[in-house]
């Protein structure tokens, strides 16, 4: 999978890319993750990349020469542009999901204010939000969606497995889990998990999914189809 971020703050992903799994996928082949300066795209002497918002307020907007300038220089005909913004869709697992099927993401960090909005009615095809809270710029929520759509990706993860246990997989919330030592501080593992009962342990981890859902997000959407 290929993908090319757009940022005025570079070095922010460098490191996370480094220290992280990601950094595993891309030394693997797996993943080919290119970061860009936005001021590369500049030509004025200054590396100006941003201005005024027309109509007055605080604040400074991108301005669209080197964003139109840097996408489609990037862009190729199977490229899908993401923008991170918090007014975009909210990033959840089925979007992570079908984003792991696209072959090159191209995502624009913004900064300021944003971006001038002729770049977003234009040049780019979805907008996502990592949560509703607002954030100096969109680096960490472009490494927070690389993170996320990177580690679907086959070969990744040490086990397939590990992916069908996930929290939000079918909706819910994830089950708990226990090590070593089976008692800790006078707190012991629920004996069930000890059993070697298989299919106990399977109606056990069920249960606590419902409960522990219901309890904390009974927003979710929850099991579909035949099991519900
Ligand atoms: C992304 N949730 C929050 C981009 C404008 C200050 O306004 C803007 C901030 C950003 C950075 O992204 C976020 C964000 N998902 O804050 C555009």
């Amino acid at each position: 999978m290929r993908w090319d971020v757009l940022t005025l703050f570079p070095g922010m992903l460098e490191g996370f890319v480094r220290e992280s799994m990601v950094g595993r996928a891309v030394a693997a082949g797996r993943v080919d993750l290119r970061v860009h300066q936005l001021r590369d795209w500049t030509t004025d002497k200054h590396h100006i990349v941003d201005d005024r918002p027309f109509g007055g307020g605080a604040g400074m907007v991108l301005k669209p020469e080197p964003l139109f300038a840097a996408i489609e220089e990037l862009r190729r005909p199977e490229t899908t542009v993401v923008y991170m913004a918090p007014d975009g869709e909210p990033l959840r697992q089925p979007l992570v999901e079908e984003l792991a099927g696209h072959s090159h993401l191209l995502v624009v960090s913004g900064h300021y204010e944003g971006i001038d909005e002729r770049v977003r009615a234009t040049l780019v095809d979805r907008e996502i939000s990592i949560g509703d809270y607002v954030l100096t710029n969109g680096t960490l929520p472009a490494a927070v969606l690389i993170d996320a759509v990177v580690r679907q990706l086959p070969g990744v993860l040490g086990e397939a497995q590990s992916l069908e246990q996930d929290s939000f997989r079918d909706g819910r919330l994830g089950i708990p889990m226990y090590t070593r030592p089976a008692e800790f501080r006078g707190m012991p593992v629920p004996a069930v998990l000890l059993s070697g009962d298989h299919g106990r342990i399977a109606a056990w981890r069920e249960e606590q999914r419902r409960q522990r859902t219901r309890e904390r997000r009974p927003d979710l959407p929850g099991p579909s189809g035949c099991e519900a």
